[in-house]
């Protein structure tokens, strides 16, 4: 008979999982904190005058979709805010990267709707409270949730014309009431998932997907258009209205797996996940931070299902791709790709790439966490900072890195979370190689997230916090992790030094 011992799942020597953990040097000016999204981790849904976001209408009109969950409440974190920055303060942080949450600050997200003192108000106060405690804030304009009324009055980001200039008023509203304070924007988190999960998949707010009848061959592409020429437009708009005066710095968020090839004898896979990486990074990095059009294999493989720029919008592309001042990473996890030879979907968004977790020797590229897709592989990591840095040659961030472990909803498996433990010491030793071994110029890291927070389509199921939530009583518990990253921070700045 099968035993469950007989499985022994085998995970690839070469992906990093097998390193003990070193405790390599980091260097001393080097930043370290925490980061989550209003959505996840606010509640407050209909306080402070709050307008609906795209997420309020998708969680609650069919809970299916998140785990029958949503997140009127979540962390309550919009009436706990001082306890929570106490909170990270005793963890030494340098940094706390947090989301506005726009309908928050103007409830039906238009330019000529009104702005909301209360959502201002807020917003202020937790900004002024992390500067009492040291902590500067890095603020992300965009995290996901959309103006419902924007989505009704023209369907978001399907309407280019009629985004951009609402998204370039709303950051016009931030940087004039907030800029003062803040020295580090983010326009928008993740353009691909936006583009691909929202307006493919449909397992993100607002869910098209074919199923329900949407065009899913030229909307994710639409939709990455729109992104891309509005965070250009509110570059410019930062850096000639604000920086003189504010003197900050703003980028973008761009998040991707590192691909290793199905199987490493076959040049067809080895192209794959070149191509892969170029399909979900080269896609917003080569646009926005190289400032020319798309990648050659994206217009080649989507031919006209791509949009084009006009001459005057490449203009705008080339003048503003150096005054991004940094490369937000967001960066989990690697993954193989294969290249398939069957026909492909017509609205294939991959060149015909499968991805997974298994190579064509059955090797698991390793362990997963709470979550199937992620998968411990610290040197995948290293490897897309060398890709990264070598592309774009700017200042990495690691915006967001961190997973969830199993069992944690019990809060004594929480506190001793020694799978994430071994997850952030193996990928901050990756980043350790990658800056004195390879040369790349990393600069911070935000741990995802500070604490267990609405997981999107998984509800509260997978927790990525360093501090445990009790969603029933709200209470908030540290975990290991938190403690480890205090101390392995501080040990690891000052071997440096
Ligand atoms: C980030 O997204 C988000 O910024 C953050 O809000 C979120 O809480 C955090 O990560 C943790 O998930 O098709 O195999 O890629 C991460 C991007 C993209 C990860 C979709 C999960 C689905 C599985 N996500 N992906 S796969």
């Amino acid at each position: 008979m099968f035993q469950a011992t007989d499985v022994i799942t085998k995970h690839s020597e070469s992906a990093g999982y097998h390193e003990r953990v070193q405790e390599l040097p980091l260097p001393s000016n080097f930043s370290w904190g925490t980061a989550t999204a209003a959505y996840q981790v606010e509640g407050g849904a209909d306080q402070g005058g709050k307008g609906k976001s795209i997420w309020d209408t998708f969680s609650h009109l069919q809970p299916s979709r998140t785990n029958g969950e949503h997140a009127d409440v979540a962390c309550d974190h919009y009436n706990r805010m001082p306890e929570d920055v106490d909170l990270m303060s005793t963890f030494d942080v340098d940094v706390y990267r947090f989301s506005l949450s726009w309908s928050r600050i103007i409830p039906f997200g238009g330019r000529k709707d009104a702005i909301s003192d209360e959502g201002i108000a807020f917003y202020d106060k937790l900004i002024n409270n992390l500067l009492e405690h040291n902590i500067e804030p890095v603020v992300t304009l965009y995290h996901w949730d959309l103006p419902q009324a924007l989505y009704d009055r023209y369907h978001g980001f399907l309407d280019t014309d009629e985004f951009r200039a609402d998204f370039i008023h709303y950051a016009r509203v931030c940087f004039s009431r907030f800029g003062d304070r803040v020295r580090k924007w983010v326009t928008f988190n993740e353009p691909y998932i936006i583009s691909i999960f929202a307006h493919l998949n449909g397992t993100l707010a607002p869910g098209h997907c074919r199923e329900q009848g949407t065009d899913t061959k030229t909307e994710p592409w639409r939709v990455g258009h729109t992104i891309i020429l509005s965070h250009a437009s509110v570059v410019q708009m930062y850096a000639s209205e604000f920086q003189p005066t504010q003197e900050g710095s703003i980028s973008i968020v761009l998040n991707g797996h590192f691909y290793e090839p199905f199987n490493p004898q076959n040049q067809a896979d080895i192209d794959a996940a070149e191509r892969r990486m170029v399909f979900y990074i080269g896609w917003f990095g080569d646009t926005i931070f190289l400032g020319q059009d798309y990648p050659i294999a994206m217009r080649e493989y989507l031919g006209t299902r791509l949009p084009t720029f006009t001459s005057e919008e490449i203009e705008l592309l080339r003048q503003t791709a150096q005054l991004n001042a940094f490369y937000g990473m967001n960066h989990y996890s690697t993954k193989y790709a294969r290249q398939l030879t069957d026909p492909p979907t017509d609205d294939d968004w991959t060149s015909n790439i499968e991805e997974g977790p298994v190579n064509s020797d059955g090797l698991e590229i390793g362990p997963a966490s709470a979550q199937q897709w992620l998968r411990v592989a610290p040197e995948g990591f290293r490897k897309l900072l060398n890709w990264v840095w070598k592309r774009y040659r700017l200042p990495v961030i690691i915006t967001e890195n961190g997973c969830p472990c199993i069992g944690e909803k019990d809060v004594q498996v929480a506190i001793n979370d020694t799978f994430r433990q071994r997850y952030f010491g193996l990928y901050l030793d990756a980043i350790s190689r990658a800056i004195y071994q390879d040369g790349v110029d990393v600069k911070g890291y935000y741990a995802w997230s500070l604490m267990d927070n609405y997981e999107w389509a998984a509800g509260y199921g997978p927790r990525y916090g360093i501090v445990h939530v009790d969603f029933e009583t709200l209470k908030r518990t540290p975990k290991g992790s938190a403690w480890y990253l205090r101390d392995s921070f501080k040990s690891r700045r000052q071997a440096s030094s």
